[in-house]
């Protein structure tokens, strides 16, 4: 018989996989009921049935508009190892993080992972520093049996913070400038060093990432903000 999808799994993964509760959403984001993270991500279920949830990616540049990245832990059971944007994850199907006025609950979740993920006190992002660019649907695939299917808010914040990552789950960090970051696309694209990206990052990247640094640099991050428009990439 196949092992179980978990067979294996580490144990604090575990745990948030089976205790986080993601929203689900229809294509326009209207909540549509919940469902386990370890369910939202089997890539057979997200092919079979509708696992499309809400999910957030988090952009953080210090004051000198350097972007803040993350390499995924090893343990990580999705896209373990990769290079990606500050921090992701999914706001969870509770009152203070289901708030859509002014994408709040979104925000609220946002700065409870920075805290989880990368050590960043509360006090760093005030959840009214994040500025929600926009939202963007996508699916891909991680190996064999994961996967992601969501609807993922974007959102931008610029500050400088106290960083001190959580070995669960990240493996290392680094502050990149654009030209950083295009050497980093370079090897990607060239599969040097083993290097590798998350495909929600990339299509970030591809698609708006350059343009709104630009909004970074001039204060004009509120004016490029559009949340009306869902981006089916
Ligand atoms: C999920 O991130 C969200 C996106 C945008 C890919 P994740 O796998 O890092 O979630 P978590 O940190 O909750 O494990
Ligand atoms: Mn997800």
């Amino acid at each position: 018989m196949a092992d179980a999808p978990d067979a294996g799994m580490d144990a604090v993964q575990r745990r948030l996989m089976f205790e986080d509760e993601c929203i689900l959403v229809d294509e326009s984001d209207n909540v549509v009921g919940h469902e386990s993270k370890y369910n939202c991500h089997l890539w057979e279920k997200i092919l079979t049935g509708n696992m499309l949830h809400r999910a957030f990616s988090v952009f953080l540049f210090n004051t000198k508009y350097e972007l803040l990245l993350q390499q995924r832990s090893a343990t990580k059971v999705t896209f373990p190892l990769v290079w990606t944007n500050t921090c992701c994850s999914h706001p969870l199907y509770r009152e203070s993080e289901l708030i859509a006025e002014n994408s709040l609950g979104v925000r609220n979740a946002a700065q409870r992972k920075l805290l989880d993920e990368l050590g960043i006190p509360a006090d760093d992002v005030p959840v009214d520093q994040f500025i929600p660019l926009s939202r963007m649907l996508y699916k891909a695939p991680s190996d064999g049996k994961w996967g992601e299917h969501e609807l993922d808010y974007l959102l931008f914040i610029v500050r400088d913070v106290n960083v001190h990552p959580n070995p669960d789950e990240v493996a290392d960090v680094q502050y990149v400038n654009r030209d950083q970051l295009k050497e980093l696309l370079r090897k990607a694209d060239a599969g040097e060093e083993g290097l590798k990206l998350s495909p929600w990052f990339r299509l970030v990247v591809d698609n708006f990432l350059f343009k709104w640094w630009d909004n970074v640099e001039k204060g004009t991050l509120k004016e490029a903000s559009d949340m009306e428009s869902i981006h089916k990439l």
